[in-house]
C-alpha cells in the first residue's frame, strides 16, 4: 500500500465522521439504518424535530451522553495524535463526530463541526453554551436559568447553519500559501451529509492530494485520488509515514 506520507512540507487536514469512533463502541449514525427507536433520525436531530417533541429529543441525547461518557479513544484516534505531534500547526482535525473522542485521546487543533454531546444551549435566549453532562430523567425538558425557556444540546442538527467561525478556519487551513502542500484525509464517514461532503473538492480546487479510509465505499468515493477501505483503527496506526 502507499505510504501517507508526512513530511516537513506537507500540511494535512482530516476530516472524521461516526465511523472512527465505531471500534470505541459508539453505534455509527446511519449504522442505526437512519432509525432510533424506530423514530427517523431526522425527527430526533433537527430543530423541526424539537419543536415538536423537546422531551423525545432529550431522551435521546441523553441516552447517548450515558453512552459515551465512559468510552475510550480506540488506536485509530490515537494515530491522529501522533500525526499532529509531527506536524503541529501543519494538523487541522474537522471532526463531525459529537463524542469528544478526539480531545479525549489528545488532539488539539480540532473543529467540532456538528457541535458536542457535552455541551448544552439555550433554544430560546444567546446565553454563551456551557459544557454539561447531564443526563436528564426520561420525559423532562430542562430549563435555562437565565431566561426560563428550553435548553437544547450544543449540537448542530440538519437544516441548521455550522458555526461561520469554523467553516472558516477550515477554509483558512485549505487556502493558506506557506509553500507546503496540502494533503486530505477523511475516514469513517458516509460522505452524505454536506457541507463537509463536499470538503473533497474544495481541496482538490487548490490541487490537493486526497484520501479515503472507510469501511465501505461512500457516497463521494470517486471523489479521492486514494481509496484505503477497511477499518480506521487498523489503518490508521500503519498507513502515514512520519518524515
Ligand atoms: C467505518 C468504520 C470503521 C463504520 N472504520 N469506517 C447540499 C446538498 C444536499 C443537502 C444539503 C446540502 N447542503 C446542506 C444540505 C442539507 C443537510 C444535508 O447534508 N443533508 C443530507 C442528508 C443530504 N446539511 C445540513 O443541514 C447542514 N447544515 C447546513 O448545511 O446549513 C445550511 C443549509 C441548510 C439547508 C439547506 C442548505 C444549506 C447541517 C448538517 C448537520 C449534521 N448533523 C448530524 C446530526 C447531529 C449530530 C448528532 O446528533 O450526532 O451529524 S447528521 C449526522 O450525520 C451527524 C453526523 O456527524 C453526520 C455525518 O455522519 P457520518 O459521520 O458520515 O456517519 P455515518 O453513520 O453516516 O457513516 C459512518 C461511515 O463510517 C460509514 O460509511 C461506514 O462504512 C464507516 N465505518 N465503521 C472506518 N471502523
Ligand atoms: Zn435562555
Amino acid at each position: 500500500m502507499e505510504p501517507l506520507v508526512l513530511d516537513s512540507r506537507t500540511r494535512l487536514l482530516v476530516l472524521t465522521g461516526a465511523g472512527v469512533s465505531a471500534e470505541s463502541g459508539v453505534p455509527t449514525f446511519r449504522g442505526m439504518n437512519g432509525l432510533w427507536e424506530n423514530h427517523p433520525v431526522e425527527a430526533v436531530a433537527s430543530p423541526q424535530g424539537f419543536e415538536a417533541n423537546p422531551s423525545l429529543v432529550w431522551r435521546f441525547y441523553s441516552q447517548r451522553r450515558a453512552g459515551a461518557a465512559d468510552v475510550k479513544p480506540n488506536p485509530g484516534h490515537d494515530a491522529l495524535v501522533r500525526w499532529e505531534q509531527h506536524l503541529g500547526d501543519r494538523f487541522l482535525l474537522a471532526t463531525q463526530n459529537v463524542d469528544g473522542l478526539h480531545t479525549k485521546a489528545g488532539s488539539q487543533r480540532v473543529v467540532d463541526m456538528h457541535g458536542n454531546l457535552f455541551r448544552t444551549k439555550c433554544a430560546d435566549c444567546a446565553r454563551e453554551p456551557f459544557a454539561d453532562t447531564t443526563v436528564h430523567p426520561s420525559g423532562t425538558v430542562p430549563k435555562c436559568d437565565s431566561c426560563g425557556g428550553r435548553l437544547r444540546p450544543d449540537i448542530v442538527w440538519f437544516g441548521e447553519m455550522l458555526d461561520p467561525k469554523d467553516l472558516a478556519r477550515i477554509g483558512e487551513f485549505i487556502s493558506r500559501q506557506d509553500g507546503t502542500r496540502l494533503v486530505f484525509l477523511a475516514a469513517g464517514t458516509s460522505g452524505a451529509v454536506w457541507p463537509a461532503a463536499g470538503i473533497v473538492d474544495e481541496v482538490r480546487s487548490v490541487r490537493g492530494d486526497t484520501w479515503l479510509v472507510n469501511y465501505e465505499s461512500a457516497a463521494n468515493t470517486e471523489r479521492f485520488h486514494h481509496f484505503v477501505q477497511g477499518q480506521s483503527g487498523q489503518v490508521l496506526p500503519t498507513l502515514a509515514k512520519l518524515a
